[in-house]
């Protein structure tokens, strides 16, 4: 995907918001299925083939929503306890939810207009049993009932006992929907500090806060996991800019001789959590101009760090050119902490923070 350099605080925003709707769907689709749950006991559990594919498109949203949830609240805390790749499995489930939820809507429609065509009385006949998670069937006694178990939560949970309806559990609407309604926001409150500044004093459970870390920014990846302690403060460290087959070198003094450019931009990591900061160092175009390469191409960005999947990344001509894309020597006013990528790191504006390359050892122009 290519993201847009501009504005440069988007990809913060749309992260932050991803995530953060993700937190607040838990107890959205928890009463959702509390609603529903009951027609999973229904018998005959197949009444034909147009009803079995109405089952079974369900059960495969149902099944990848929870599953989509639950790996994605598990990789803001980049735990992975499960055996399959994390962004290749939440990227195609993305798409299996859509499909299924667009067939759910299709093979409801005609329920949905009905519903939204009913005149009041005439509604509860047409509808009846079938509507349960639509409306208030207010069942009559000695009506044929639904095979089994009916009802959801609209009104009162009743079962069918002998033709008779039963009340099962005294849930009202309107508490119900104070529950799913207190208990969203109070997930969104106390998680959504870590992206968005408002909520910052609520921030309770959050696997990330915001001010904390070395300069007063989180980290992810440390100098000591990267194994480049020793690398990283060597003498011998250059930053080494290969273009056209030569290779230009900058040592640490000589970068902070070159323009030095001021930039106020976020980290944003795609697990959701995000900072801004101020940074300074010199301007990738500027740099590449010292060394003699273009600044209209494709790069190839190594890190000093052993091994990992973000040891090299690449970043796209539109960044390269970019004014506010910078080789970061300092952080919010003194010297790039090793945990920040000291000696120097890539910041850039409008992409995903696992982009922003910490300890460089060398930017290779792609022809
Ligand atoms: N070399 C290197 N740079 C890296 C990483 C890494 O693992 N290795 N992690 C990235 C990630 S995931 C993020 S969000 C940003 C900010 O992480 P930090 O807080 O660890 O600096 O740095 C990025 N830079
Ligand atoms: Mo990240």
């Amino acid at each position: 995907m290519r993201f847009p350099t501009f504005p440069s605080q988007l990809y913060q925003f749309t992260q932050g918001l991803h995530i953060t709707a993700g937190i607040a769907c838990f107890p959205l689709i928890l009463g959702k299925l509390y609603t529903v749950y009951p027609q999973l006991f229904q018998t005959p559990p197949i009444r034909g083939f147009g009803h079995m594919l109405a089952r079974a498109s369900i059960a495969l949203f149902v099944g990848s929503s929870l599953v989509q949830l639950a790996i994605g609240l598990l990789n803001t805390y980049q735990w992975y306890p499960f055996p399959f790749n994390f962004k290749q499995v939440h990227y195609a489930l993305a798409f299996v939810i859509i499909g299924s939820l667009a067939i759910h809507i299709g093979v409801k429609l005609p329920l949905i207009q009905r519903y939204w065509r009913r005149n009041s009385e005439a509604t509860v006949e047409l509808l009846g049993r079938d509507s349960n998670d639509l409306l208030d069937p207010v069942p009559e006694s000695g009506s044929s009932p639904a095979p089994e178990v009916v009802g959801g939560f609209t009104g009162r949970l009743f079962r069918w006992i002998d033709g008779t309806p039963q009340a099962e559990r005294g849930v009202s609407r309107r508490g119900f929907f104070a529950a799913i309604g207190v208990s969203t926001v109070a997930v969104v409150t106390f998680t959504a500090g870590q992206s968005f500044a408002v909520f910052k004093p609520f921030n309770l459970f959050a696997p990330r806060a915001k001010d904390i870390g070395p300069q007063g920014l989180p980290i992810n990846r440390t100098a000591e996991a990267a194994q480049v302690t020793e690398t990283a403060v060597s003498a011998d460290w250059v930053l080494s800019v290969i273009a056209g087959g030569a290779t230009t070198t900058f040592t640490r003094a000589e970068l902070l001789r070159l323009p030095q450019t001021a930039v106020s931009l976020p980290i944003a990591c795609v697990e959701g959590w995000s900072q801004l900061a101020d940074w300074k160092g010199v301007r990738m175009r500027d740099l590449l101009a010292a060394a003699g390469a273009p600044s209209d191409q494709r790069l190839m960005v190594q890190s000093l760090e052993k091994e990992g999947g973000y040891r090299t990344t690449e970043m796209g001509a539109e960044y390269v050119g970019d004014d506010l894309t910078l080789v970061a020597l300092e952080l919010n006013g003194s010297t790039l902490d090793i945990q920040h990528g000291y000696p120097a790191r890539i910041i850039a504006p409008g992409r995903p923070g696992v982009l922003q390359t910490k300890w460089l050892s060398s930017l290779e122009v792609s022809a």
